[in-house]
């Protein structure tokens, strides 16, 4: 299988983030996709290459333009006010608050506006990391375009919490909307996205809640009980024509391979159903045991399985990296998944 990799991830560090109250180092770091990129490596899975460069135009057929056009300029203008810090949001538009009203032109405002959390900070090298993300996804998809049945898009940042203008949950722009768009674009009737990342993706439900040219299907922790709390539940089947194309499998604190197993099971028969001609996966490992943020009890031999069951779909798919952040772990258990899928597929 081939991985799409760029250093250019490690322009994105945030400073900190708020735990328990107190400011600690970002979870979401740099020796992520290291540790991912070793095991690639010492498996043999594949060509690693780096991206191509596919311009703006599929990053703005799933994004407002004046959203990234401030992701792009932000932290230009916020060290052109002196300031050295990361740029993180403190106020959010909440209940009957103007969401939709006039976009304040102070930067604390506008961050405020296009932000749903305090965890996405932008850093002096955020948009070019993010940039670099979208185009990795982009440059794996473009070879199952000439092809390829599948491929790895080794994204950091991650995505599936970014909606069409919004960031949040370490995500600002969303890879596996992007690259879902762009098969669209090249003539797929329907995609399906598979999200198995331990968080609901809040911003990838968002995106395509009201169509029906792509199926989304998310197994998360119970946004009852986990973040980001306010999206996720099992009635969120979609709107207008995009009724019935949205399902979600919230599962409970300590959920195991059985139970959580048994849900993708259920979201594989209506991928099946929905016959796509591209699944794409937003691959997120922090189901894991020993992951420092997240509650469900998946352990490394279990990514196998879970990459076998992929397989037996027999659609081309795509694997985008989301989260996972038991870091030693996380390269172990992300190939896991893609050596599953690529034993049973072979
Ligand atoms: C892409 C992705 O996985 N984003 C996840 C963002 C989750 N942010 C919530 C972090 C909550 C941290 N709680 C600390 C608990 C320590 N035991
Ligand atoms: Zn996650």
């Amino acid at each position: 299988m081939l991985t799409v990799y760029s250093d250019d991830h490690r322009l994105h560090f945030g400073q900190s983030e708020l735990v328990d109250g107190k400011l600690q180092p970002c979870f979401e770091m740099p020796s992520r996709a290291d540790t991912v990129l070793a095991r690639v490596k010492s498996q043999n899975l594949g060509e690693i290459i780096e991206p191509k460069d596919f311009g703006m135009e599929p990053i703005l057929r799933a994004h407002n333009t004046r959203y990234v056009e401030f992701l792009k300029g932000a932290w230009a203008r916020w060290a052109a006010e002196g300031h050295t810090g990361d740029l993180v949001s403190t106020t959010f538009p909440g209940r009957r608050l103007l969401r939709d009203g006039p976009i304040p032109t102070a930067l604390m405002g506008e961050v405020g506006h296009y932000s749903f959390d305090t965890e996405a900070p932008i850093t002096a090298g955020t948009w070019q990391a993010v940039y670099s993300s979208a185009q990795v996804a982009l440059t794996a998809q473009d070879h199952m375009r000439q092809g390829a049945s599948t491929a790895f898009a080794l994204c950091r940042p991650p995505g599936h919490h970014a909606g069409s203008d919004f960031m949040g949950g370490y995500c600002f722009l969303n890879n596996a909307a992007i690259v879902s768009q762009a098969f669209l674009d090249q003539g797929a009737k329907r995609v399906a996205i598979l999200d198995v990342d331990y968080h609901h993706g809040n911003g990838t439900q968002d995106i395509f809640y009201r169509r029906n040219d792509v199926l989304f299907a998310s197994i998360h922790g119970d946004p009852l009980v986990e973040y980001p709390y306010f999206l996720g539940h099992a009635n969120e089947h979609g709107e207008g024509a995009g009724e019935g194309y949205n399902h979600n499998y919230p599962l409970p604190h300590g959920t195991g391979w059985d139970g959580w197993f048994a849900a993708l099971e259920d979201a594989c028969r209506k991928i099946a159903d929905y016959a796509p001609d591209a699944v794409v996966v937003s691959l997120g490992v922090d189901t894991y045991k020993d992951d420092p943020i997240s509650e469900f009890k998946l352990d490394s031999p279990d990514y196998l399985k879970m990459g076998e069951r992929i397989a037996a779909l027999g659609i081309p798919t795509l694997f985008i990296m989301e989260g996972g952040y038991a870091v030693e772990a996380i390269g172990v258990n992300a190939v896991n998944v893609l050596q599953g899928y690529e034993g049973a597929a072979r």
